[in-house]
């Protein structure tokens, strides 16, 4: 399929600034080309607009609200268009909050096409956190909430009906920073997480191929990669590091994974922020695992 690049530069969900840099970083350091490398017919469609980041206070426990709001109705409205034109979105962030926006889209896709939706959430983070639990008001912590219904309407409803997905839909893998309120809520709404710990006990492979499980040609999989769920050694640029990440190979072989399920339909690629990064090396990392994603392969055997 046909995939189409979409810009969203912002980092108003975001604790740091320079997020909003993300798309140009992963422009400079050959996105594009690397996808058409792999023979993908790829159409940059350029930047979103949407308001500046204030850098204000939390006011009722949310940071940024009406920005983060009007960022993602654009989000949502790009990417509901090259799902309708069948071509397949991948979101340049931008922070994580954006994620809503996109995941909300391609929930209401499957809906109307009778399909089953898979998330994969590839992040050091659950981002589960909810205003009255959040220890910073940052909206780039609550994404997965919203989407679940958990949040203010303006968000939860965005794409009209609350929730956008079920918890069940969606699973998580690489975390290893979860806040206090948010550990409770994963384990009393059961959302299924794949942590660092279960990685080391039993292998990315075996994470992969449960996350996996059930994924079949009546499914559209989205994956939602926030940077950070690497390890900091091979990404530094984001804005939260968290040490003990997936390595190189750990990460490369979750993405090739993915890419043989044949079952991508959406992306997005957010956290980037290459101010805190070295020589744009970060996105350099992050599109050869998006390569990987897209099939390109280690394997050597005939
Ligand atoms: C923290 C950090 N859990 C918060 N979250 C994220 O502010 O809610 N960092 N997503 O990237
Ligand atoms: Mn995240
Ligand atoms: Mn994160
Ligand atoms: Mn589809």
């Amino acid at each position: 399929t046909p995939v189409s690049l979409i810009g969203a530069p912002t980092d108003v969900g975001a604790g740091a600034r320079g997020a909003r840099l993300g798309p140009e970083a992963l422009r400079i350091a050959g996105l594009t080309e690397a996808l058409r490398g792999l023979g993908l017919d790829v159409a940059d469609r350029g930047n979103l607009d949407g308001p500046p980041n204030p850098w204000s206070a939390p006011v009722g426990g949310y940071r940024h609200l009406d920005e983060v709001v009007a960022w993602n109705r654009n989000v949502m409205d790009a990417v509901a268009a090259e799902l309708r034109e069948e071509r397949m979105p991948i979101l340049l962030g931008g922070d994580h909050c954006l994620g809503l926006g996109s995941i909300t889209a391609v929930a209401r896709h499957c809906r109307e096409r009778r399909k089953k939706l898979r998330v994969l959430w590839l992040d050091a983070h659950a981002d589960f956190n909810t205003h009255e639990i959040t220890p910073t008001g940052n909206l780039h912590g609550m994404p997965v909430a919203c989407l679940i219904g958990m949040g203010p309407p303006c968000l939860t409803r965005l794409g009209g009906e609350a929730p956008a997905m079920q918890v069940g839909e969606m699973r998580q893998i690489g975390t290893r920073s979860v806040d206090p309120g948010e550990r409770q809520l994963i384990k009393q709404l059961g959302l299924p997480v794949y942590d660092m710990r279960r990685i080391g006990d039993i292998g990315i492979k075996r994470v992969m191929e449960e996350a996996l499980d059930g994924v079949d040609a009546d499914t559209h999989l989205h994956v939602s990669f926030d940077v950070d769920f690497l390890d900091p050694s091979i990404a530094p640029g984001v804005g939260t590091v968290v040490a003990g990440g997936p390595n190189y190979r750990e990460a490369q072989l979750a993405m090739e994974m993915i890419a043989e399920s044949g079952c991508m339909g959406s992306l997005d690629i957010v956290e980037l922020n290459p101010i805190l990064d070295r020589d744009n090396h970060t996105a350099l990392v992050a599109i050869d695992l998006v390569e990987s994603l897209f099939g390109k392969s280690t394997l050597v055997r005939a």
